[in-house]
């Protein structure tokens, strides 16, 4: 099921093939999708794509079962309204293709324990759910290796926050094949250009999360354009009045960044369009422009989950193409460990 293209010499070439996944722990930020999923839409076309909602990563964190259910459900809709076109690309969610929890055991009995007490997510997640340790929080990475090494993978798009991640899954990747043979793509890192790195609106040394307890510190993608507005007036900024990105202004930075990946602008043109206007203007602008920027994702999301069989069928052939390709993977890896091959 490789997409394949021409290339110079008229012989057919496969294209790249990338792997990225989201969690489906509430409706995507802003942040969610212009440093990701954007990127997920433009990549499309270039490369041969497998996008995931990743519902076995959200267990990690104590979730409320009908909860998630939904938030699975509205998070596959969400990323086919981005422009996830599920004919072009592998749109699955995780938990339907059962070799990701199959590779992930065998990659756990190849992964260090030292190499994952050194995760930084594992430290903040389990600073912030001190009550819950488990061992999936420790060990997912080696759930985002399976993930990934899965599709072979030759390319990952990552942001500053999974640097570590795709570092990991390489020495995976590498250890295993240094024991059995070529059996893994080792993946390349993809940073995107465009994509954006989104600050809490509240506390702008933070990522803006899907997860932030305060409201007032994420846009959601579905968020009415009253509301966007709304928080972006309420946006934590500084005592300065200039709209310029500098040093020090971290408040003032993310929404010069929100803006200028919304409408296309450098960020000297954003300087230079709110000269001698102030905040109250530039804050204003900034809630517009982001309310009409995510206009046809609502009106396409709103149109998709009122066709419940039409997701189904999308996800169901997703999870199909999925298991298909990453199965020939896993029976690879089974044979190189030693497991017996039934007949069944
Ligand atoms: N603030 C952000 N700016 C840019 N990119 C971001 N991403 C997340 N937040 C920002 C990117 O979104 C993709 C999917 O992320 P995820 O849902 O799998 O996990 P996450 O990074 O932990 O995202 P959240 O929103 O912060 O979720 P919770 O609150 O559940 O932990 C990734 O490519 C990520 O880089």
């Amino acid at each position: 099921m490789c997409a394949t293209e021409q290339n110079t010499t008229g012989q057919t070439a496969r294209k790249k093939r990338i792997f990225s996944g989201i969690q489906p722990t509430g409706v995507f930020t802003l942040g969610n999708y212009l440093g990701a999923v954007k990127n997920w839409v433009a990549m499309q076309e270039e490369y041969d794509c497998a996008y995931s909602i990743v519902n076995m990563h959200a267990i990690t964190v104590r979730q409320d079962p009908a909860k998630l259910k939904k938030q699975t459900l509205d998070s596959y809709a969400l990323m086919l309204a981005c422009g996830v076109d599920p004919q072009k690309s592998i749109a699955f969610i995780q938990s339907h293709v059962r070799t990701h929890a199959e590779l992930a055991w065998v990659l756990d009995c190849y992964t260090q324990f030292g190499e994952l007490s050194r995760m930084t997510q594992f430290k903040d997640k389990s600073a912030k759910n001190a009550d819950n340790i488990n061992a999936g929080l420790f060990t997912y990475p080696s759930l985002m290796a399976a993930d990934i090494l899965l599709y072979q993978a030759d390319l990952v798009p990552i942001g500053e926050y999974q640097k570590q991640h795709l570092e990991l899954t390489r020495d995976i990747a590498n250890r295993f094949n240094g024991l059995y043979g070529n059996v893994f793509t080792i993946p390349d890192p993809l940073i995107p250009k465009a994509a954006a790195r989104v600050k809490s609106l509240q506390d702008p040394a933070k990522k803006m999360s899907k997860s932030d307890e305060n409201p007032n510190a994420y846009i959601s993608i579905l968020d009415e354009p009253g509301s966007i507005i709304k928080k972006c007036k309420r946006a934590v900024t500084d005592s300065d009045t200039v709209v310029c990105y500098a040093e020090g202004k971290d408040g003032v930075n993310n929404l010069i960044t929100i803006y200028a990946a919304v409408t296309g602008k450098s960020f000297e043109e954003v300087a230079r369009e709110f000269d001698g206007k102030g905040y109250g203007v530039f804050k204003q602008a900034v809630g517009e422009a982001v309310a009409e920027h995510l206009r046809p994702i609502r009106e396409e999301y709103a149109r998709l989950s009122a066709d419940p069989a039409y997701l189904e069928t999308c996800y169901t052939e997703g999870a199909r193409r999925a298991l298909s390709i990453s199965n020939r993977t896993l029976e690879k890896v089974y044979k190189k460990v030693g497991f017996v091959k039934p007949c069944l």
